[in-house]
């Protein structure tokens, strides 16, 4: 027997959700002079759009409707409609497979017209710079080389920034920003050797077809030689089994498995191979970077020990139960969940419901393939009432747990501290 507690615990704000019939007058309501004067595009004014005298196809790209892309999805935590960016909350992620209408939106810009459109006229991948043969390729070109079809946690670097204390700016995301979806592609691994990569290349620059609202840099970041040649990283054509949704790369994007989200490239139609480190703007500075020694929470270190972020650290989610539930005291609760750990391997899940005195084990069920995630599950049965946590601590092969307490760093990445669910239980 369980029921909902009408006071839900403020760490907790999931009812914050956009219903269905506000957000559809969004940009209406906040008036598009007001709402592009207040993301700083024009200067006050902008009586073309307020008169609406563009049309659609001369809009400017800050004004494209979340909508049209399918966003923001049922039950999404949303955090911003333009960019769009948005979750889902742990007891909607107890999916083995995360369907794609829980899968979390990661956007640093608008979405382009041609994912809404699924338009795939003049669109070729390009793939130069350090390679014998530059190419460039047609969906049908892809669609020839083998496809691949994997399970791949994709997680937000950012993924639980909210829980660093002291705070840090950017999108709060919560725990949600992780799914575990399946991705059909090609290796990007065969679309190199067939352009065949010089001795010379060292790390690949990716860029996507969108392109930032204030005329800035596009969002464009790369990775090291090696992990492109791996053969689980891909070029996805497919999510779930369907063309790619227009919210994440249609027509296609990098899976790069085990490594943080921003390394997986959307709406991608260029890779350019380099001889040196991938310098653009979100390769430098303090984006996606994390220092190379522990600072003490709230502390700057210099940019030159700051080192870009790869590889996800040993991490675990609760899905079941959600948070707040009340329960019967000597009832059994199922309690499931998922774990994962970038370049190592999941080893154990344990739980406790006592502050971390006492843990025990749980049932571990491994993925279907490497860089998926495994699921745990186990029964507890708490005898007098109270106030509970079910705490969850993942461990890798290498030894590695995950800490109870978060290391901090300027920009909130590879947040991966325990996850508590309180619960209460009832005489
Ligand atoms: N072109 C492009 N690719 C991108 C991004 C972006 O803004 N533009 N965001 C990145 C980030 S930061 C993340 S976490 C993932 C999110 O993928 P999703 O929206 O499919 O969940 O996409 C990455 N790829
Ligand atoms: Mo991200």
């Amino acid at each position: 027997m369980m029921r909902k507690r009408t006071h839900k615990p403020s760490f907790t704000d999931w009812h914050k959700t956009v219903p269905e019939s506000t957000r559809r007058d969004f940009l209406a309501k906040a008036g598009k002079t007001a709402l592009l004067a207040s993301l700083g595009v024009f200067g006050a004014g902008c009586e073309a759009v307020d008169r609406g005298l563009l049309d659609r196809g001369l809009t400017p790209v800050v004004l494209e409707d979340p909508q049209a892309a399918g966003l923001p999805k049922p039950g999404m935590l949303v955090h911003s409609e333009i960019p769009f960016n948005g979750e889902f909350a742990p007891h909607l992620l107890n999916d083995d497979v995360t369907p794609t209408e829980r899968h979390f939106v990661r956007n640093n810009s608008g979405i382009p017209e041609r994912a809404i459109s699924q338009d795939l006229r003049g669109w070729k991948l390009v793939i130069d710079g350090e390679v014998h043969k530059e190419l460039a390729l047609s969906m049908e070109d892809l669609l020839r080389f083998p496809q691949v079809t994997m399970d791949v946690v994709l997680e937000c670097a950012g993924n639980g920034r909210s829980l660093f204390v002291p705070g840090i700016s950017g999108t709060p995301w919560q725990r949600g920003a992780v799914a575990c979806s399946e991705w059909t592609g090609v290796r990007l691994r065969d679309i190199l050797q067939a352009a065949g990569v010089k001795p010379s290349a060292v790390y690949t620059g990716n860029y996507g077809e969108d392109l930032p609202n204030d005329g800035g840099e596009p969002f464009s970041r790369g990775i090291p030689i090696e992990k492109a040649m791996d053969a689980h990283t891909l070029i996805a054509l497919k999510m779930n089994g369907e063309v790619l949704p227009a919210a994440h790369g249609f027509p296609t994007r990098l899976i790069v498995p085990g490594w943080i989200g921003s390394a997986m490239q959307k709406w991608l139609n260029r890779i350019w191979v380099r001889d040196t480190v991938h310098d653009s703007e979100k390769m430098s500075g303090y984006s996606y970077r994390v220092p190379v020694y522990p600072i003490a929470p709230g502390d700057k270190p210099p940019v030159e020990d700051m080192r870009i972020a790869t590889a996800w650290r040993v991490k675990s989610l609760i899905t079941q139960p959600e948070s707040s539930l009340e329960f019967s005291a000597g009832t059994s609760i199922a309690v499931k969940g998922h774990a994962w750990a970038g370049e190592t391997q999941i080893d154990k899940v344990l739980v406790s419901t006592d502050f971390g005195l006492q843990w025990q084990e749980t049932r571990l069920i491994p993925p279907s393939n490497r860089y998926a995630w495994f699921h745990w599950e186990t029964e507890l049965t708490l005898a007098n009432k109270g106030y509970y946590e079910i705490w969850a601590r993942a461990s890798d092969n290498t030894g590695t747990a995950q800490p109870f307490s978060q290391p901090w760093n300027p920009k909130g990445y590879l947040g991966n501290v325990i996850h508590r669910v309180p619960i209460s239980v009832v005489a």
